[in-house]
């Protein structure tokens, strides 16, 4: 899992965080978070073929599944404002909204794409043999 973490400016009256464009290998190119999720709700569910994204939990606490298709999917909370996480294309993802009032902040490189999303497990897991299978042919 390949972690991100946000710079902390200390304040008089408040704490500013900040993430600067390159620190990541893609420009953004979309912004957008999601709030007003129940405690307890999971979101996602899906893979992009393409598109980067970087998540952030601003505030609150989500747990955040990334699975590569391989057996082993990886789970991390993002409860600290300064901590983030990279999902990068083929990576099948689930978020948990663990509090309520949690926010999910997003860094995208694309903008949004319905024939991006792959939302059948089974779609996916082709999906990543037949990209394996490519990247494997070119090395
Ligand atoms: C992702 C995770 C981390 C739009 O029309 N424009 C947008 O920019 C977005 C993000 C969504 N939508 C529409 C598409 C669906 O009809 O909003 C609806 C809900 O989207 P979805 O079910 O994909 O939402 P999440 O919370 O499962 O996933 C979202 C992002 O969509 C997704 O790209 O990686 O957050």
């Amino acid at each position: 899992m390949e972690r991100k973490k946000l710079q902390k400016i200390r304040t008089i009256g408040g704490d500013i965080f900040v993430f600067e464009g390159h620190r990541i290998d893609f420009q953004i190119r979309r912004v957008y978070f999601t709030k007003n999720v129940p405690e307890g709700e999971t979101r996602g569910h899906h893979a992009h073929k393409n598109l980067e994204q970087v998540l952030l939990c601003p505030h609150g606490a989500i747990q955040v599944t990334l699975d590569d298709g391989k057996g082993k999917p990886e789970t991390v909370t993002l409860k600290d404002p300064e901590e983030a996480i990279y999902v990068g294309p083929g990576t099948w993802h689930k978020m948990k909204w663990l509090e309520k009032g949690s926010v999910l902040l997003v860094l995208a490189s694309k903008e949004y794409d319905e024939d991006d999303y792959i939302r059948d497990y089974g779609d996916f897991i082709r999906f990543r043999e037949e990209r394996d299978k490519l990247l494997e042919s070119r090395e």
